[in-house]
């Protein structure tokens, strides 16, 4: 069975042999869940012949593959997405419709594998997407987490985290491939003895170890032959049980190696943006990074007997800092298992990484504690040092600096490890994720690195599938542009800017506000049986999903909503277009600030939800456990699309494309991809207010801003702030958000108001003015959110993968034939 001869009355049998062999039922017995797992092995038996075809194609050609290290992915469900891909949606929907099943409710049935905290995690996901579509040899390698990131619900306005229990009733895509398992070493020490040639050989002793077994999920291109795999390691504990070590007392040692293979993959840190520096999370760091590098090589040296073409066969991608330890590991495996001396191992080591950053937060740059460091991977740590001495000397003697000027750019310093910049010393190509964030990092953070190594820096903006976040999640948008621009869109984006033939036709106005209508409609019962509110879908949707962060300034967007109701509230006739505000945002369990900001979002929620004076101008929604599978009924719901981080400090951003893409206009600063948004659409057609980076950047370094003074200065502002302590939103307990009010304007020891919120909110204002404006005029709006989705073309992550795959991967595109 392919998906090219694929027929709806195999299909049918494949789903009720399963049921049958699997559960012993017939189909009217089985639970929805059942039928999702019995459906979903069907599809996988289609997948695995394209697949095996796939690695038979990589075998006899050979070609240079991109290993894409992640700690994250953030794949979202698979089977929707795969049958998608396959091209055999159709024949699917068939066969379920004549079984009476409804398909979506067997899709809801799948859990949504969570394995990554947001917009890093997803774009690892969209890119594996865009590289099995584009027929680039690629692996995805990360952690087969136990539990990925929490499940949120809300009670009494505040976030509960509850475990994500994705595997609870297995994984039907998954294979186990025991064959695959690797060793990985833990703690211990290292001995150093001379070996006769006077060569150093380093032994490690009294080490903890476990065992990384691979699972491997298939990743499915868009309508060509390619399944590409995505490999997450699992880790058990290697039970080399013989009577003379138990009597040795070693029966503790094997049951910390259980305990240590137990925990590493036990849960995805929920982080995001801030570093912590905890032992688990370097072991896990360690464990998939080393699993991943040795069994590279391994595979390597069945096909090479020349260790030196490595760089011409392999590329490890280093997803920001977390899997860096590629580096100092492949060095280790060259220099103490190839037996290859240092300079040949840095110089293939320093041709086969390559590393993207994807923030500038200073909270979120990984570095180790090298008590920490050294204790847990003695060797590795050697061999970091040795890079570090290295880099100074050449510091000193080709650049010249003083040796007083070397702590700034050390490796090592101050009692720990900088993974950034030994990222950027053992990697070739070092890039940005949007083309202000990558001025930024040459310019301001790692300015002395970019004048070290100008060639390695260049940028890759980010991007987006739209075959998950269009042709799947927008299935009544895909059809119109399909039957008016034809449907090569789907594999190249750029065609869409076809539609701008059609942003004055009324007709077509009018399609495209009906189905942005229907998709508001869709989104409406959605919150209706999450949240029990019932919200108009003729008001403006406004939307801001995101991770809960206070740069992302869902703070700035909660405090002008209690400015609106104010005005409602003041002037009986104030006029504006009904207003839905939509949030959906995890904060990281640790994160109170963000944890307060969420409930003040859902104070300001109840009362205004329930206030019958206003006439429902205004509704407040939070929608709990903001997730891939919610966000693709989300996007195509947004008339507004909420991008206010402060200017700088959003790397990139996603989500902002997600929304254009759906025909959304953005609301926003010209802040990461942003700017090129704009670029790509027009200011016309977006609303764009506040401080431009270079002003933001200015303040920080000048400290000249005092929020006090634009207090006293705004009497709207000023009533607002108070109504955060004088218990407005909360009778009951008036100081609850006195943190938040004290934040914004004395700060307590940091600079108050950091991002900026109270120095924007006017311009935001009046931004948020011209949205009610424009959205008044019907055709105006319409042509904007019709030029929005016309001019997106950019933000594909295929454009994204095809500059990876040229100009830092050099892959070359290896198409698998199943018919020859
Ligand atoms: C160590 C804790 C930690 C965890 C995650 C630090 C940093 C991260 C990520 C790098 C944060 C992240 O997801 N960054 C986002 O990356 C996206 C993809 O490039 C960008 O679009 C976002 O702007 C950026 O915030």
């Amino acid at each position: 069975m392919t998906r090219w001869d694929l027929t709806a009355e195999e299909f049918k049998e494949a789903v009720l042999e399963n049921i049958k062999n699997q559960f012993r039922r017939t189909i009217d017995q089985a639970t929805k869940e059942q039928i999702f797992q019995a459906v979903a092995l069907a599809v996988k038996d289609i997948i695995v012949d394209e697949w095996i075809e796939t690695h038979k194609t990589y075998e006899t050609k050979d070609p240079k593959t991109v290993y894409y290290l992640s700690m994250e992915f953030l794949m979202g469900r698979a089977l929707g997405n795969s049958i998608l891909n396959l091209r055999v949606y159709d024949v699917v929907k068939e066969v379920m419709d004549a079984l009476d099943i409804d398909l979506n409710i067997i899709e809801d049935q799948e859990p949504d594998p969570g394995l990554g905290n947001g917009g890093l995690g997803r774009l690892a996901a969209c890119f594996l997407d865009s590289l099995a579509t584009l027929d680039y040899p690629a692996y995805g390698c990360g952690i087969r987490y136990r539990y990925g990131i929490f499940e949120q619900q809300i009670v009494d306005g505040y976030q509960v985290e509850r475990p994500d229990e994705w595997l609870k009733n297995g994984n039907p895509f998954e294979i186990k491939r025991e064959e695959y398992g690797v060793e990985v070493k833990f703690l211990g020490s290292v001995r150093v003895v001379k070996e006769p040639n006077g060569r150093d050989k380093f032994i490690h002793e009294n080490y903890q170890s476990v065992r990384a077994v691979p699972y491997d999920i298939p990743i499915v291109g868009y309508n060509n032959y390619t399944v590409n795999t995505l490999r997450l390691w699992d880790a058990e504990a290697i039970r080399k049980f013989d009577l003379e070590s138990f009597d040795r007392g070693e029966y503790h040692k094997a049951v910390e190696q259980e305990n240590l293979a137990k925990t590493i993959v036990e849960v995805l840190y929920p982080n995001d943006n801030h570093y912590q520096g905890k032992e688990l999370r370097l072991k896990q760091q360690y464990f998939f990074v080393s699993a991943t590098v040795q069994q590279v090589l391994r595979k390597f040296k069945q096909k090479h007997t020349h260790i030196g073409l490595l760089p011409e066969k392999v590329v490890f991608h280093i997803n920001d800092t977390h899997p860096s330890l590629a580096i100092p590991e492949l060095m280790r495996l060259l220099l103490d298992e190839e037996g290859l001396e240092w300079d040949e191992a840095w110089a293939l080591t320093t041709k086969t990484c390559a590393y993207t950053n994807h923030t500038i937060m200073s909270e979120a740059l990984e570095k180790w504690p090298v008590e920490l460091f050294s204790r847990l991977l003695p060797r590795i740590y050697m061999i970091v040092e040795e890079i570090n001495r290295r880099f100074n000397h050449f510091l000193i003697k080709d650049y010249m600096v003083k040796k007083e000027h070397l702590h700034r750019m050390a490796i090592i310093a101050d009692g720990d490890i900088r993974m950034a910049y030994m990222s950027i010393v053992g990697s070739y190509s070092v890039n940005g994720v949007a083309r202000l964030h990558t001025e930024i990092i040459k310019q301001e953070v790692l300015k002395d690195f970019y004048q070290v190594y100008p060639n390695k820096f260049n940028s890759k903006t980010n991007g987006i599938t739209q075959r998950r976040f269009l042709l799947l999640a927008n299935p009544a948008l895909a059809t119109f542009i399909t039957e008016r621009i034809g449907s090569g869109w789907v594999t190249d984006l750029p065609q869409l800017k076809g539609l701008e033939t059609y942003v004055d036709r009324e007709e077509d106005q009018k399609l495209f506000m009906a189905i942005k209508q229907h998709n508001k409609e869709r989104l409406a019962d959605y919150i209706k049986e999450h949240e029990g509110i019932n919200v108009d879908p003729h008001s403006i949707f406004d939307i801001q999903v995101k991770r809960l962060h206070e740069y992302k300034r869902q703070l700035m967007n909660i405090l002008h909503v209690m400015y609106l109701y104010n005005q409602l509230k003041e002037h009986s006739d104030y006029d504006m277009v009904p207003r839905t505000f939509i949030f959906g945002a995890k904060a990281a369990p640790g994160y109170r600030r963000a944890k307060l900001i969420i409930k003040l979002i859902n104070s300001v929620a109840d009362v205004i939800n329930n206030d019958p004076n206003i006439h429902h101008k205004i509704k407040v929604v939070f929608i709990e456990n903001y997730c891939v599978s919610n966000a693709q009924i989300i996007f195509s719901a947004a008339d507004v699309s909420e991008q206010i981080s402060t200017a700088s400090k959003e790397a990139s951003g996603t989500g902002n494309m997600k929304f254009m893409l759906n025909g959304a206009v953005t609301l926003g600063t010209m802040d990461g991809a942003n700017i090129e948004i704009v670029e790509e659409v027009g200011e016309e057609n977006s609303f764009i207010f506040g401080m431009s980076s270079q002003e933001v950047i200015r303040f920080q370094h000048t400290g000249a801003y005092n929020p006090w003074d634009i207090y006293n200065k705004n009497k709207d502002i000023r009533k607002v702030l108070i109504q955060l302590i004088n218990g407005y939103y909360m009778p009951d307990d008036p100081d609850l958000f006195r943190e938040i009010y004290d934040a914004l304007l004395d700060g307590e020891g940091q600079p108050p108001d950091p991002y900026y919120i109270l120095k924007d909110f006017e311009s935001y204002k009046e931004a948020q003015k011209k949205v009610d404006e424009a959205y008044r005029d019907k055709k105006r709006w319409a042509k904007m959110a019709m030029l929005n989705t016309a001019n997106s073309g950019k933000f594909s992550s295929d454009r994204t993968i095809e500059q990876y795959a040229t100009e830092i991967w050099g892959l070359q595109k290896t198409p698998v034939d199943i018919r020859k």
